[in-house]
């Protein structure tokens, strides 16, 4: 696999975006934001029939790169604008189903980019931190609009706790779709999205358009006010600490 921040490969009609930051367990920096954004456009492509979104190593995605947001230019919202809110519109957008395969370890924004594929296939070894109480700040990337949806109650508990869901919890509570043993993870994905490939592709489309006009203005708003509220979060002060002792953690 390439050093670039995101991988995309298409095979037998399926595209494989996979975010390869191994080391950091595929933490968002802007370089990955841009080039997801990059292998999002490739997928409309006609040779793409559906979309795996999976990480690199044992994590799948945890969220906004902490070394990075340190030293953050400008402000936490336009930050969410510019490269956040644009990636999770065009996963819903797509005209293409995305399977997220959800490989392990995800945290923070990386949940609501999972949350925002059609479908979670999730690897017995995966598991989900809320990880923003953590940090002082938010849900945000969708999560505050998809997680109650996904699990109904209990969603405020979960998302303002630092609890990890394990895997066979994630699926009972309705975050995932369906758990495979981790050896298992890729062939299960990628027979689930070579199904969707081959059905009717303007019938899978037309469908997900049906399910993305009623939830449009509704996740667009809660978009722009989780951005106008992490920025009031990210400028606190017990953020700052929550972020300090993150980094210090690392590097002692
Ligand atoms: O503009 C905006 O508003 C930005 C939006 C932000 C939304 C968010 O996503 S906020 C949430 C940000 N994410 C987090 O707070 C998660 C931080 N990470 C953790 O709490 C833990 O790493 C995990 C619970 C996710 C996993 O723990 P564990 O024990 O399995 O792994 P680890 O040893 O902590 O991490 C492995 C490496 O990844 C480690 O690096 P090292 O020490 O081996 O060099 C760790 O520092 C690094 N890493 C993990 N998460 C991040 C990270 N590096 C940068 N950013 C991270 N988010």
């Amino acid at each position: 696999m390439s050093a670039e921040p995101v991988d995309a490969q298409v095979e037998s009609g399926v595209l494989w975006i996979t975010l390869n930051r191994p080391d950091v367990l595929n933490a968002l920096d802007v370089a990955t934001h841009l080039a997801l954004r990059a292998a999002l456009r490739r997928a409309a492509a006609d040779d793409v029939g559906a979309v795996v979104l999976t990480g690199a190593g044992r994590g799948f995605c945890v969220g906004q790169d902490l070394e990075e947001f340190r030293n953050l230019v400008g402000d936490a919202s336009e930050h969410l604008r510019r490269y956040y809110n644009p990636n999770i519109v065009a996963l819903r957008e797509l005209g293409r189903p995305v399977i997220a395969a959800v490989n392990g370890v995800t945290a923070g924004a990386g949940i609501g980019l999972a949350c925002a594929c059609d479908l979670r296939l999730c690897s017995d070894q995966a598991r989900f931190t809320p990880a923003f109480a953590s940090m002082a700040l938010v849900p945000d990337s969708g999560t505050s609009y998809f997680v109650p949806r996904l699990m109904g109650g209990g969603a405020f508990a979960w998302l303002t706790s630092g609890t990890s869901l394990e895997a066979a919890e994630a699926q009972a509570r309705g975050l995932v779709d369906e758990v495979v043993p981790a050896p298992e993870l890729r062939a299960r994905a990628a027979e689930v999205a070579g199904a969707y490939a081959r059905q009717p592709r303007a019938a899978v489309a037309m469908s997900k358009r049906l399910l993305r006009s009623q939830e449009a203005v509704a996740l667009e708003r809660q978009l722009e006010l989780e951005a106008q509220l992490q920025r009031v979060a990210a400028a606190s002060e017990a953020h700052r600490q929550a972020l300090a002792a993150f980094l210090s953690r690392r590097r002692g």
